[in-house]
C-alpha cells in the first residue's frame, strides 16, 4: 500500500491529503471522542415556545435524580454575572433564559449528570411555567406597530429594530435611474438555511481546581478569538485558558460563534470541579446554532434598451433572529453585502439594509457566506436574468456585455471596494465553450417545440475573501491579522504553527506545501500544528475563506524569513558573502559555481552546530511573523447549469454543471477541486431543497434531516470543472481564497436554470428553494412563500 509519506512531494501540486491518513481510517479525534477521567455530562433544557415569559422553573425533581450532580438555571448564573454573554456583534445573548424565552430551542437550564442519558432524562423532569407571548417570525412584520417587542431586556429598545446601514451614492443612483431607458425591479428572498455540518457543536471543559487553568476542547473555527472572549467574560487571564479545537467534522461558518452550551460546560466544570462534556444532538443543532441568510431583498436595475447595465438599487430587510449574534467584522453590520455590484462595471449603485429582531434563532453569517456576499451575488445574478427576461436578451451575452474588463483592474466598485485582479470575459468564455453553449440553446429550442422543459442557467460571481486589513476589520476589537511560526529542526524536519483551524479544508497538507514551495522541503517533512491556543500564535481563525489569503501569506513570509537566515548560515558554511549566494530549489549555492552549495537540511544542522556565525546572528532556524493583509483577495468564476424540469410535477433534475473558478495560483489543485465540488453541492441543496421555515407560532419546521435536506450524489451531476489563473498581485504567492466560492456562485446558476426552463409559463422569478411544489406553483400562477411554512 502506498502511504502519503512514501510519495515524495515538494511544493504546489496535486498530492494526497496528509490528514486523510487518520481521517479516512476513522482515527480522527473529535470533541465527542474526548474522554477525561471523572468526566461528567451536561444536557440543555430548551424552550418549546418561540416567545414566552418564564414565571418559574422547578428543578427539584431533576435534582432528585440519583445520577444528577447539579441543575443550573439562569437565576444561578445571574449570581455569577454570567446569565448574559456578549455576542460577536456587540449585542448580548442569554446564556440561560431568565426573564423570557425568545426563540424555539433557546437554552433554559443545564443538567449535569454522571452519564449523558441520565442528563437527558433529568432535563425532562424540569418543570417550567411558561406564559406564551405573541410571536413575530416574519421579518416583514417585525416593525409593525403591534409587533411584540422581543428585546425588552435592552434599555431603550421599544421595537425590533437593530440597525440601518447604507452603501453607495443615493443621489447619483437615483439620477441614473431617473434617466434610464429600462428599469426592472424584483423582490427576491434568500431564505434562511443552515450549514448543517455533520458534526454538531460541543465542548469538554476541564477546569483544574488546583492550578486554576481551564482547558476547553471545543468545536471552534477560531480558537484564539474564542479564548479572548472567554477571558473577557470570565475575567480569567488568557494564559489560564487553553482552547483546543481538535478535528472538526465540518464548520461552514457554524462554528465561528460562541454558544451557550460551550459556556455551560465551563460553568459546569467550575461548579462540579470535574470535566464536563456537552454535545448537542441534530435537532438542537438545527434549531439553535448559527443559521445563514434570511435576507429579504428588493433589487432594481437601470439599463439601456440594448442591455448596458447602468445602475443598481437595493433595499434589504435582514432577519437576525432574537439576538444579534452574527460574526461579521464590526464596521460591517450587513457583512460584505456592499460588494453587491458583483462583476459588472456600473455607473452608480446604492443599497440600504435594515436589520430586525424576530423570534428565531440568532446567527446569520454561516454556510460559506463570505460575510453576506452569497446574498449579494444571488441578488445581482438574479437581477441580471430578470433584465434579460424583460429585454429578451441572452443571459450569457448580457453578462459578457457588462463584465468589468481585464484592463480595468485594479477596479474600484461604486461602493469603494478595490478588486485586485481578474479576467472575467475569459472565464465566462471558457465556461461557455466547455458547456457548448450555442448547441445547448439549440437543443433547448428544439425541446421547447416539443413541449419539454430544459433550462440553462448562467451565473458569474466575484468573491471578496481574506479579511483584514486589520485597520478596517476587527471582531470585538480584535484586528483581523494572523501569525505564523516556523521551526526547522536540526535534521531538516519542520513544524509550522498557524492561527487558523482546518475543519476539512486540508490545511495540514496545503500549508506544508506552501513551506515546501519556499524552502524545498518535502511536504511529508513538515508538520502543521493548528487548533490549540497553547501551541499556536494568535490569529482570528478560519472563516470568510481567509486562511490562504491571510495565514497562507503569513506562512510564505515566515518561510522566507527562514530562507534569509539560512543564507547567512550558508555563507558562514561556504565562507563566502551572502550576496554571492543564490537560492535554487532547496539550497543556497554560489552564483556561477552551483557545485558549491548547501541544502536547507544541511543548513539546518549547521545552524544548530558549533559553526561560528557572524556577529549578531542567532543560531537555530526559527522565525515568527504576523501578516496584516493589505487588501482582500477577489476570486471569481463563471458557472453554467443545465436542468430538465418535469412538467407534471415540477421536479428538477440537474443534468450538467460547468464551473470555471479562478482563485489565483492553486496550491493544491485537487483540494481546490474538492472545495469547489462541496460548494456546488451546497448550491444545489439551497437552490432546490433547503429552507429553515417557521410557522406563525415560530415553530421551527426543519429540525431533522428528514425535513432539512442535504444534497447527495443522486441530486448532483458529475461536475465539469475549468480554471483560469489570475494571480493576486498583493499576495506573496499570488493565491486567493476559494473555500466559499462555489457556494456563493452556484445557487443562482441553478435557480436561473430552473426559471429559464419554465420561462414559457411567463415566470420571471420564484424564490428558493425550488422544490417541486414551488416550481409547480410558479408554473401555475400560485407562487408560494417558501420561508413561512413548507408546502
Ligand atoms: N487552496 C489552494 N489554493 C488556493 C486557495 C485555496 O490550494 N488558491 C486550498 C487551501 O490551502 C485550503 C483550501 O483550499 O486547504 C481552502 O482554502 P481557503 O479558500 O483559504 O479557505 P479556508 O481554508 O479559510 O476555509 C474556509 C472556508 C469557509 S469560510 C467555509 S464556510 C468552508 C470552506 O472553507 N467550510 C468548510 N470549505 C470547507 N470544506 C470543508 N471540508 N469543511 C468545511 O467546514
Ligand atoms: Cu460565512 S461561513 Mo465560512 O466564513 O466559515
Amino acid at each position: 500500500m502506498t502511504t502519503v509519506e512514501e510519495r515524495p512531494h515538494t511544493g504546489f501540486g496535486r498530492t494526497l491529503r496528509k490528514e486523510d491518513v487518520r481521517l479516512v481510517r476513522g482515527k480522527g479525534n473529535y470533541v465527542d471522542d474526548v474522554r477525561l477521567p471523572g468526566m461528567l455530562h451536561g444536557a440543555l433544557l430548551r424552550s418549546p415556545y418561540a416567545h414566552a415569559k418564564i414565571n418559574s422553573i422547578d428543578t427539584s425533581a431533576a435534582e432528585a435524580h440519583p445520577k444528577v450532580l447539579a441543575v443550573i438555571t439562569g437565576e444561578t448564573l445571574k449570581g455569577l454575572g454570567l446569565a448574559w454573554m456578549p455576542t460577536l456583534s456587540y449585542d448580548v445573548q442569554a446564556v440561560l433564559a431568565t426573564d423570557k424565552v425568545r426563540y424555539q430551542g433557546q437554552e433554559v437550564a443545564f443538567v449535569i449528570a454522571e452519564d449523558h442519558y441520565s442528563a437527558r432524562d433529568a432535563v425532562e423532569l424540569i418543570e417550567v411555567d411558561y406564559e406564551p407571548l405573541p410571536v413575530v417570525a416574519d421579518a416583514k412584520k417585525a416593525m409593525d406597530a403591534d409587533a411584540p417587542v422581543i428585546r425588552d431586556d435592552k434599555e431603550g429598545q421599544t421595537n425590533n429594530h437593530i440597525f440601518d446601514w447604507e452603501s453607495g451614492d443615493q443621489a447619483e443612483t437615483d439620477a441614473v435611474f431617473a434617466n434610464a431607458e429600462v428599469v426592472v425591479a424584483e423582490d427576491i428572498l434568500y431564505p434562511r438555511v443552515h450549514p448543517a455540518p455533520l458534526e454538531t457543536c460541543g465542548s469538554v471543559a476541564d477546569m483544574d481546581p488546583v492550578t486554576g487553568k481551564l482547558t476547553l476542547y471545543t468545536t471552534s473555527q477560531a480558537p484564539h478569538a474564542h479564548r479572548t472572549v472567554y477571558a473577557l467574560v470570565a475575567g480569567l487571564p488568557e494564559h489560564k485558558i487553553r482552547v483546543i479545537a481538535p478535528d472538526i467534522g465540518g464548520g461552514f461558518g457554524n462554528k465561528v460563534g460562541i454558544y451557550p452550551g460551550y459556556v455551560m460546560s465551563i460553568v459546569g466544570s467550575i461548579v462540579t470541579g470535574k470535566p464536563v462534556k456537552w454535545v448537542e444532538d441534530r435537532a438542537e443543532h438545527l434549531m439553535s446554532t448559527a443559521f445563514a441568510r434570511d435576507y429579504h431583498m428588493r433589487g432594481e436595475i437601470a439599463a439601456t434598451k440594448d442591455g448596458k447595465i447602468l445602475g443598481l438599487r437595493v433595499k434589504v430587510l435582514a432577519d437576525h433572529g432574537a439576538f444579534n449574534a452574527t460574526a461579521q467584522p464590526t464596521k460591517f453590520p450587513a457583512g460584505f453585502f456592499h460588494v453587491f455590484t458583483g462583476s459588472y462595471d456600473l455607473q452608480a449603485a446604492h443599497c440600504t439594509v435594515t436589520g430586525v429582531y424576530t423570534n428565531k434563532a440568532p446567527g446569520g453569517v454561516a454556510y460559506a457566506c463570505s460575510f453576506r456576499i452569497t446574498e449579494a451575488v444571488y441578488l445581482v445574478e438574479r437581477m441580471v436574468d430578470v433584465l434579460a427576461y424583460e429585454l429578451k436578451a441572452d443571459p450569457a451575452e448580457l453578462r459578457m456585455k457588462n463584465l468589468i474588463q481585464p484592463e480595468q483592474f485594479p477596479y474600484t466598485t461604486k461602493t469603494g471596494w478595490e478588486y485586485d485582479s481578474g479576467d472575467y470575459p475569459k472565464a465566462l468564455q471558457l465556461a461557455m465553450d466547455m458547456a457548448g453553449y450555442d448547441e445547448l440553446r439549440k437543443e433547448q429550442a428544439e425541446k421547447r417545440e416539443r413541449g419539454e422543459l430544459m433550462g440553462i442557467g448562467v451565473a458569474f460571481f466575484t468573491e471578496a475573501v481574506g479579511a483584514g486589513p486589520r485597520k478596517h476589520m476587527d471582531i470585538l476589537g480584535l484586528g483581523m491579522a494572523d501569525g505564523a511560526e516556523l521551526r526547522i529542526h536540526p535534521t531538516g524536519k519542520a513544524v509550522l504553527r498557524i492561527s487558523v483551524k482546518t475543519q476539512g479544508q486540508g490545511h495540514e497538507t496545503t500549508f506544508a506545501q506552501i513551506v515546501g514551495n519556499e524552502l524545498g522541503l518535502p511536504t511529508a517533512d513538515i508538520d502543521v500544528v493548528h487548533g490549540d491556543t497553547d501551541q499556536t500564535p494568535f490569529g482570528l481563525g478560519t472563516y470568510g475563506s481567509r486562511s490562504t489569503p491571510v495565514s497562507g501569506a503569513a506562512t510564505a513570509l515566515v518561510a522566507r524569513k527562514i530562507r534569509d537566515k539560512a543564507r547567512i548560515v550558508a555563507s558562514a558554511m561556504l565562507e563566502v558573502s551572502p550576496d554571492d549566494l543564490e537560492w535554487e530549489g532547496n539550497r543556497w549555492q554560489v552564483k556561477g559555481d552551483p557545485e558549491q552549495g548547501k541544502t536547507i537540511q544541511e543548513i539546518a544542522m549547521a545552524a544548530h552546530s558549533s559553526l561560528e556565525l557572524p556577529e549578531g546572528v542567532e543560531g537555530h532556524l526559527d522565525a515568527t511573523t504576523v501578516y496584516n493583509p493589505p487588501n482582500l483577495t477577489y476570486p471569481f468564476g463563471a458557472y453554467i447549469c443545465v436542468v430538465d424540469v418535469d412538467k407534471g410535477t415540477g421536479g428538477v433534475k440537474v443534468r450538467r454543471f460547468i464551473a470555471v473558478d479562478d482563485c489565483g495560483v492553486r496550491i493544491n489543485p485537487m483540494i481546490v477541486e474538492g472545495q469547489v465540488h462541496g460548494g456546488l453541492a451546497d448550491g444545489v441543496g439551497m437552490a432546490l431543497m433547503q429552507v429553515i421555515a417557521f410557522d406563525e407560532e415560530g415553530n421551527h419546521l426543519g429540525a431533522s434531516f428528514m425535513d432539512y435536506l442535504l444534497p447527495t450524489s443522486l441530486e448532483c451531476p458529475s461536475w465539469e470543472l475549468g480554471e483560469t489563473v489570475t494571480p493576486s498581485p498583493h499576495h506573496p504567492i499570488g493565491a486567493k481564497g476559494v473555500g466559499e466560492s462555489a457556494t456563493v456562485g452556484s445557487p443562482c446558476a441553478v435557480v436561473n436554470a430552473v426559471l429559464d426552463a419554465i420561462k414559457p409559463y411567463g415566470v420571471r422569478h420564484a424564490d428558493m428553494p425550488l422544490t417541486p411544489a414551488a416550481v409547480w406553483g410558479a408554473m401555475n400562477g400560485r407562487p408560494i412563500r417558501t420561508d413561512l411554512a413548507i408546502p
